[in-house]
């Protein structure tokens, strides 16, 4: 017996010594499930993990605080289609005039050629599929929605696509299942048109007495389930969505898609639509955070979040997803409707230190709460590295044992993995179509024309007839603008900008520049 214990311990050391030395580079790629899940409008100050004190986001907080929390993430852009379109394909927005805040009948801004980051996850075995908020166009002029409408989502990399169009605030108010409108009567032909109304049909412009949810800017076209919208929508009404069961739709079919692909890599974006307007939340979180809707609409998403989670261990894939927590862009309090967001705000501070908002250039506009969570992968802990949602598409290309050329894409795995701290060393930023740099602890905006502050929304933009440049090390308020105490550093900044946006920047914004 002793012996023959032996004899298998010498052998077992033989197999061990037999075997090649792994190095790193050699080693297989892993392929853990991806899952992006994309706020809309959520602030930097918007989660008890990043300072809220007066809302609670346990399950949101579960992971950032069990992941790593990034404290200079950054959306590419401070609205969603430009930031929605460089997080898919890795492409600054400001290259591609289209990239800006669609209307519910724009075309596909994505060419179909491009590469996208569904696209290139499924050339490596991923299934693809998304869930939720699309706001890219659909179409490539004219769209029939009683008829496939494509090229869409499909197109584009997605093997699956549950979607709303455009925006919640926004006609059509149907949701769309891989191009097709989903519980469309054929009888009840959808029509939209985002100029003129149809006959007869009441909007909230003239029918205010219609409205349970008053516009207060914007927002006075085609009523539908009390909430008045942007556009003009006419039939499809067995297929209208219910605004306040959206969130547990979505919720169900990320869910399902979780428990129905989970034997192979799959990758979900499950792009939630909270605390976008409207804000409708289900009745089980009316009143719930005291602050309002766009109080309660955060605890909505925060326990969809929570509910989202749970799937993933109760299927036994939590260990092997990677999640990816992230916003659009920065927070707004009023965006067009009256629902109290501003009265009931208290002392909460959907910013967090950060100055400006939504549409801002100022820091609010495109600083986001960002996240990595993988369960026994990634340790806990925070850093401020540099990095911005663009550059997903090669970090995970690199995870998944592949690249990406030509785009603007950085490969930074190991920052995103929490293995180094190196991040980006510049990133320019966008917020309606005009640009900024940062760079290090740096940031410098041009000087741009137009007013500072966009009134309705009562956020401050960005806008300076002089340049403008802050230390946001020191100065994360952006209070201080140093442009003419540090000539300097500011052409430094100057130069490194023109460099990025190259030719067009200097074709285009000469005048402003001077
Ligand atoms: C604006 C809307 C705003 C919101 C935004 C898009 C008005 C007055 N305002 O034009 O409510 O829909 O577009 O938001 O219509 S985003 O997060 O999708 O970029
Ligand atoms: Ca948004």
């Amino acid at each position: 017996m002793k012996i023959l214990k032996g004899l298998l311990f010498l052998m077992l050391g033989a197999m061990i010594a037999c075997q090649p030395a792994k190095k790193a580079s050699e080693e297989k790629p892993s392929k853990p499930n991806v899952v992006v899940i994309y706020m809309d409008d959520l602030g930097y100050g918007d989660l008890s993990s990043y300072g809220a004190t007066e809302i609670s986001t346990p399950n949101m907080d579960a992971l950032v605080n069990g992941g790593m929390k990034f404290t200079n993430g950054y959306a590419s852009s401070a609205t969603c289609t430009p930031s929605r379109y460089a997080l898919l394909t890795g492409v600054y927005p400001w290259k591609n005039k289209d990239a800006k805040i669609l209307p519910g009948t724009a075309p596909l801004i994505i060419n179909t050629e491009q590469i996208t980051l569904p696209k290139m996850l499924r050339a490596e075995g991923y299934q693809t599929a998304l869930v939720g908020k699309w706001h890219l166009g659909l179409g490539s002029g004219h769209v029939n929605w009683n008829e496939h409408v494509t090229p869409g989502p499909n197109e584009v990399g997605f093997d699956y696509a549950y979607y709303m169009a455009a925006t919640q605030d926004r006609v059509p108010t149907v949701y769309l299942e891989d191009g097709h409108v989903d519980g469309l009567d054929k009888n009840d032909p959808i029509e939209i048109d985002y100029k003129n109304n149809f006959e007869g049909q009441p909007t909230g412009k003239d029918n205010p007495e219609l409205c349970e949810m008053m516009w207060d800017h914007g927002h006075n076209a085609t009523i539908v389930n009390g909430v008045p919208r942007i556009g003009y929508m006419k039939g499809g009404e067995a297929a209208k969505w219910s605004d306040i069961d959206m969130a547990d739709h979505f919720l169900a079919k990320a869910q399902s898609y979780v428990k129905t692909h989970k034997d192979k890599p799959f990758f979900l974006y499950y792009a939630m639509q909270q605390p976008h307007v409207p804000r409708t939340p289900h009745p089980r979180f009316k009143g719930k955070s005291g602050m309002g809707p766009r109080g309660d609409v955060i605890l909505e998403a925060d326990w969809c979040i929570g509910e989202f989670m749970k799937t993933l261990k109760e299927e036994g894939i939590l260990d092997n997803t990677i999640i990816v927590f992230s916003s659009d862009n920065g927070p707004v309090i009023n965006d067009g409707y009256v629902d109290f967001a501003v009265e009931k705000l208290g002392d909460h501070t959907p910013a967090g230190p950060l100055r400006g908002g939504k549409y801002s250039l100022f820091e609010a506009g495109t600083r986001v709460p960002f996240a990595t969570y993988w369960n026994g992968k990634i340790k806990p802990g925070t850093s401020d590295a540099l990095v911005c949602q663009m550059d997903l598409l090669a970090s995970l290309a690199k995870l998944v044992g592949t690249e990406v050329s030509s785009t603007d894409s950085q490969e930074l795995l190991d920052v995103l993995m929490g293995k180094s701290n190196k991040g980006r060393e510049s990133l320019v930023i966008e917020a309606t179509t005009r640009t900024a740099l940062r760079k290090g602890d740096w940031i410098m905006i041009p000087p741009y024309n137009g007013p500072a502050k966009i009134k309705t929304v009562n956020i401050e933009i960005g806008n300076d007839k002089k340049y403008q440049l802050y230390n946001l090390k020191e100065d994360i308020g952006q209070t201080n603008n140093l442009a003419e105490s540090k000539p300097e550093k500011l052409q430094e900044m100057i130069d490194a900008f023109i460099e990025i946006r190259g030719e067009d920047f200097s074709k285009t914004e000469k005048l402003i520049l001077k």
